[in-house]
């Protein structure tokens, strides 16, 4: 598989470049746990050379004080990989517009469509889960507040899954949005797992549609924990709008 253009692209044989097409080269940045200093450069030189890389060159490096240094470093990867050959799950529902959405829980489903939202665990990230939500809209897109055929409830950050399905009893909702931003040590599939857990202990998982979210949150990650789908950076409203009320309808969950 080739594609056209400046350059002939083998999509089998795929690898990253920087000055020369095919050269392999990648920057890469870290901190290491020793002092600012030529020591530091050539440590961080020697670690980039056993990750694989060839032709390591340290462009800069800065004291962060207190015994630390960061590093950026150049190095030409040996390895390619089969575009061509690769396959990741998406959202495949159709993307239709705000006007199209509420005409569709009009037609299909009759009545309002009860959506949920939280960043739950500790995470204090709240402005992923605000694009999706807000009555004022993110980048050109209203929120699902705005949607008169939608009943949305944003619950805002720090929200315990308890409280979260303890919410979603109360209101009958059809879905929960949640959101994970932070994914340090694993804490977001901790949280995400936690959930799926909850409701399928007190036998609930299936009342409700269960969708995650977040910059590296993806589809097919979602439904390993056992959401129903996962969408990442970049997403809008209609983007999860469209999926809960076909998803709905395909469950019959309407009229
Ligand atoms: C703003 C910010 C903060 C603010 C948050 C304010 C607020 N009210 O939200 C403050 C200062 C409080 C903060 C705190 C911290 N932060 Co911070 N923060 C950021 C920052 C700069 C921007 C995040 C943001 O607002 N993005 C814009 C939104 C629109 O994008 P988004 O979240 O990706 O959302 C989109 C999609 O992902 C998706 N989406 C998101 N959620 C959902 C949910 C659903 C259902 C759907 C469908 C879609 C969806 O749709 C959205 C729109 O397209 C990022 C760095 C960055 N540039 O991303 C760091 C970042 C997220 N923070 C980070 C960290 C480490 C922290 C702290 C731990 C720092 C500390 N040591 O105290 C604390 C954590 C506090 C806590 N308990 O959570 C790290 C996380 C690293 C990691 N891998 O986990 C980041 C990546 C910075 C970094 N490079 O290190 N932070």
């Amino acid at each position: 598989m080739e594609r056209e253009g400046i350059f002939q692209v083998d999509y089998s044989r795929v690898k990253p470049y920087g000055d020369t097409f095919n050269d392999g080269a990648v920057q890469m940045s870290f901190t290491l746990p020793v002092p600012y200093g030529e020591e530091g450069k050539e440590a961080a030189r020697q670690l980039v050379l056993k990750m694989g890389f060839e032709e390591a060159q340290v462009y800069d490096a800065q004291d962060l004080g207190e015994g630390f240094s960061f590093y950026t470093v150049y190095g030409k990867c040996q390895h390619w990989v089969d575009y061509s050959s690769i396959y990741v799950p998406k959202v495949e529902s159709e993307r239709m517009s705000f006007y199209e959405i509420n005409q569709f829980i009009k037609d299909h489903i009759g009545r309002k469509v009860t959506v949920i939202g939280a960043c739950t665990g500790t995470d204090a990230h709240t402005v992923g889960i605000d694009a999706i939500m807000n009555m004022k809209g993110y980048n050109g897109e209203y929120g699902l507040e705005r949607y008169p055929e939608m009943e949305a409830l944003n619950m805002g950050s720090q929200v315990p899954n308890e409280v979260l399905i303890a919410k979603a009893l109360e209101m009958n909702a059809d879905a929960l949005l949640v959101s994970q931003i932070v994914t340090q040590k694993g804490s977001h599939i901790k949280n995400l797992t936690e959930l799926v857990e909850l409701l399928e202990a007190e036998g609930l998982r299936q009342q409700f549609l269960l969708i995650c979210g977040g910059p590296r949150i993806n589809h097919e990650m979602a439904l390993e924990l056992g959401f129903d789908a996962g969408f990442g950076p970049g997403s809008l409203a209609p983007d999860v709008a469209s999926f809960v009320v076909h998803e709905m309808v395909r469950r019959n969950k309407g009229i």
